[in-house]
């Protein structure tokens, strides 16, 4: 098991930015959750995820026809999906609350309504 000391100064900056990758020494903490997501012209497949705060997640990202992108503005999360090729997003969520991620790569007539939404409960 990974365990990392953090000073009280790091942890309010990382805390600051809202989401931080934190090893934490609780049980099922070492292997972060695995979600695959599919992006197809115009959805996401789960569209919607529950996650818990500051549980580890990587959300594993798979395209099945054009480039598509995920971005999670106010998490300040943000990656391409290239047909053919793994985009994965690590974090781990530390505030609660609906976030809504769009496609960030115009895609077709339906990319504006293109999104993913994560809902993150204590
Ligand atoms: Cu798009």
């Amino acid at each position: 098991m990974k365990v990392r000391t953090i000073s009280g100064l790091l942890l309010s900056t990382s805390l600051a930015a809202g989401f931080v990758a934190l090893s934490r020494p609780s049980p099922a903490a070492d292997a972060p959750r695995r979600i695959e997501v599919v992006a197809k012209r115009y959805s996401y497949t789960p569209a919607e995820i529950t996650l818990k705060k500051g549980e580890p997640v990587v959300l594993a990202l798979h395209s099945e026809d054009v480039t598509h992108g995920i971005k999670f503005a106010e998490l300040n999360l943000q990656t391409e999906i290239h047909k053919g090729a793994a985009s994965e997003l690590s974090f781990t969520p530390m505030l609660t609350g609906d976030f809504v991620g769009h496609c960030s790569r115009f895609c077709g007539s339906g990319h504006g309504s293109m999104t993913l939404t994560l809902h993150v409960t204590e």
